[in-house]
């Protein structure tokens, strides 16, 4: 549900009718990314303030400091919330806004990937590592070499290789980086430089990382997501191209890229035979919620799937001050999966 639309919303009601309620109500938490680390759930979400910075379209309202990591036994049970784990404070290469992280395991160390902005305003990617799932963490001096745009997604795949999803376009910037190098020229608009409707819409990126986690191994490639007959999503289909909000999970041997498309505030995904793709766009996984954006991740946990996502009902509509949730999600027969409505009617 776009912002423009919240004025009429009766969010007593709203949230009578919503499938699940926020999982922390003591601060804002967006964009979460949950993974199962020693039989706990932990989930690495942006933390939501509100800064003062004025609303526009490259999301400099979303003015995030700092993460926190919350932890819980069970899905409905307690959350556990470890604090900061890590601030901008303590990265040195980082100067604001601390958008949608990950994290990941490998031989007991603990890794935060992160976007923010660097000191010359271009989003890059950092890695961050502690001993413990829930931090604190210690950032490297400097972002993943060549890293750009924002919302990095780690996945393990079973041989233990490591892959990143990345991008967003407005105000992740995506769209500066067609020729390979920062267009830093003007318009600073969130839609300059994009395609045209009628060609290929901007795609994700994935790169396999390094083995120490803290680099990536190969040059980023494109993540082509195409339709039913292999052709590569338009620019101008606003209601299943790619936007920002990369996550990707195995179901029954197959690659599951899913994503958010933005300005149409839709949970789409795309499957795969390989981690690379080509992924072919199957469907949504979540219609819109309340708030401008959407952003999610998929777990399996005690033999079921779940959906962590976020909206702006508990600050009543504020677009940049979120709550995570979550909820089951269902597979068909055919491995597709059973779209959701965030709100029942
Ligand atoms: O939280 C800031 C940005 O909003 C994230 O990086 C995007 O995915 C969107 O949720």
């Amino acid at each position: 549900m776009p912002e423009d639309s919240i004025d009429h919303i009766d969010f007593e009601e709203l949230n009578k009718r919503s499938i699940s309620t926020p999982i922390v109500t003591h601060l804002y938490t967006a964009d979460p990314s949950a993974h199962v680390f020693n039989n706990k759930i932990f989930i690495y979400p942006s933390h939501d303030i509100d800064a003062g910075d004025a609303f526009d379209d490259l999301g400099s309202h979303f003015a995030m400091k700092d993460y926190h990591v919350l932890s819980m036994e069970d899905i409905g049970g307690k959350v556990t919330d470890h604090g900061v784990a890590l601030c901008v404070e303590n990265v040195p290469w980082a100067e604001r806004q601390m958008w949608a992280p990950d994290a990941n395991e490998k031989d007991g160390k603990y890794y935060l990937f992160f976007p923010a902005k660097d000191y010359e305003g271009i989003f890059r990617i950092g890695v961050a590592i502690s001993d413990k799932p829930q931090g604190p963490f210690t950032a490297m001096k400097n972002p993943i070499t060549h890293s750009f745009s924002i919302d990095p997604a780690v996945f393990k795949d079973d041989d233990g290789s490591y892959y990143m999803y990345f991008g967003g376009i407005w105000g992740g910037q995506l769209q500066r980086w067609r020729t390979g190098i920062f267009n830093a020229n003007q318009p600073d608009s969130p839609t300059a430089f994009l395609p045209d409707d009628d060609e290929p819409a901007l795609l994700p990126y994935v790169a396999k990382m390094s083995d120490d986690l803290l680099e990536f191994a190969e040059k980023p490639k494109e993540v082509m997501i195409v339709d039913k007959n292999g052709n590569l999503l338009l620019a101008g289909d606003n209601d299943r191209r790619f936007f920002e909000a990369a996550w990707l999970h195995k179901y029954k041997g197959k690659y599951y890229f899913s994503y958010s498309t933005g300005d149409t505030h839709f949970i789409c995904y795309a499957i795969g035979e390989t981690p690379y793709g080509p992924f072919t766009y199957k469907g949504r996984i979540l219609n819109p919620v309340v708030g401008w954006t959407s952003h999610h991740s998929i777990c399996e946990f005690k033999g079921k799937w779940y959906l962590f996502y976020h909206d702006s009902s508990l600050s009543k509509g504020v677009t940049h001050l979120r709550s995570v949730k979550i909820a089951e999600i269902k597979y068909n027969e055919d491995g597709t999966i059973q779209t959701l409505d965030p709100y029942k009617n």
